[in-house]
């Protein structure tokens, strides 16, 4: 169901229940999220270049990448708008929690993945093919996030960002 009809049920839902319009459509901050890489044939997909999460890589080196237009949102409804603008590669992103910029996430070597299993996994916009969008839209609590692309590869190839929550 696309957001526009779920808003719009919600509303209708809200008022029937006799509760304010203003309560059911509760402030949502929009984060615009943009899923890039740069020339993907000139990147050595075979083996991984250890730039994840508290690896202190030089992350300017990255082919590839997770770029937000807000490093920091309040607490509480939070929309990410996702952009897949690679020309050529699908991409996803994953929220999840973190407890600092220093942890490292729990890893598949085998499959070049994020465990998603055991990590804190609270959603995602999964595969989008190149120029196409989603969104997602999650409930967060102040504190650290991750977002990263769990594409085999990419998130050691730099594929991630971080986000704070603020009160
Ligand atoms: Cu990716």
């Amino acid at each position: 169901m696309n957001i526009v009809k779920t808003l719009t049920l919600a509303a209708a839902g809200a008022l029937m229940l006799g509760f304010s319009a203003n309560a059911a459509l509760a402030k949502t901050a929009i984060i615009h999220v943009n899923l890039w890489d740069k020339n993907m044939s000139s990147v050595d997909m075979s083996k991984p270049m250890m730039m994840g999460l508290g690896m202190k890589a030089d992350m300017s080196k990255a082919p590839m990448g997770i770029t937000l237009d807000k490093a920091k949102v309040k607490a509480g409804r939070v929309t990410f708008e996702v952009v897949n603008t690679s020309k050529d590669t699908v991409h996803e992103v994953i929220v999840s929690s973190i407890a600092s910029l220093d942890e490292t996430m729990p890893y598949l070597t085998a499959d070049n993945q994020v465990d998603e299993e055991h990590g804190s996994h609270l959603g995602e916009v999964s595969e989008l093919e190149p120029g196409q969008s989603g969104a997602l839209t999650v409930t967060l609590k102040p504190g650290l996030y991750l977002l990263y692309c769990n594409i085999p590869m990419h998130y050691m190839d730099g594929m991630w960002t971080t986000l704070e929550v603020t009160k």
